[in-house]
């Protein structure tokens, strides 16, 4: 009998546990397959908050941090170094915009949208005009998928 309710509590647990965080990747690259030159691959990930990026550098000479006013309110901001490796765990929800230092003028962005990505768009699309134009060219077709 005891057994019996220890294995019911424990199967209420575990059913009761949100899904396990994910780690993806994202990789830095001088060019991706359809010739673009200075991309993340893949520019745009969709996470639950509580899972991770990592910013992979398949190619040298890049690097990845966030851009600023252009993450959730109370967000975190990262920045890693060039050629690193970095994990990002991001717990906001919200819209992140990213970017490659060297190659912000080449248009190296990257969006990361956190669970409700929507929560601050309307900030996050506002700021796209600060930025150079061929940021601004990859990243708009990147934010209007929200549709709000
Ligand atoms: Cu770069």
């Amino acid at each position: 009998m005891r057994k019996t309710l220890l294995a019911a509590g424990l199967l209420a647990g575990l059913t009761a546990a949100p899904a396990a965080a994910e780690t993806i990747e994202v990789k830095m690259l001088n060019k991706n397959d359809a010739g673009d030159l200075m991309v993340y691959e893949p520019a745009s990930v969709s996470i639950e908050p509580g899972d991770t990026v990592r910013f992979v550098a398949t190619a040298k000479g890049h690097n990845a941090q966030s851009v600023k006013g252009m993450i959730p309110e109370g967000a975190d901001s990262f920045r890693g170094g060039i050629n690193q490796e970095i994990e990002v765990t991001f717990e906001e929800e919200g819209t992140y915009v990213y970017k490659c230092l060297p190659h912000l003028y080449s248009g190296m962005v990257g969006v990361v949208k956190v669970g409700d990505a929507s929560k601050n768009l309307a900030e996050v699309r506002k700021k796209v005009s600060d930025l150079p134009k061929q940021a601004r060219d990859r990243l708009k077709p990147l934010l209007a998928a929200e549709g709000s």
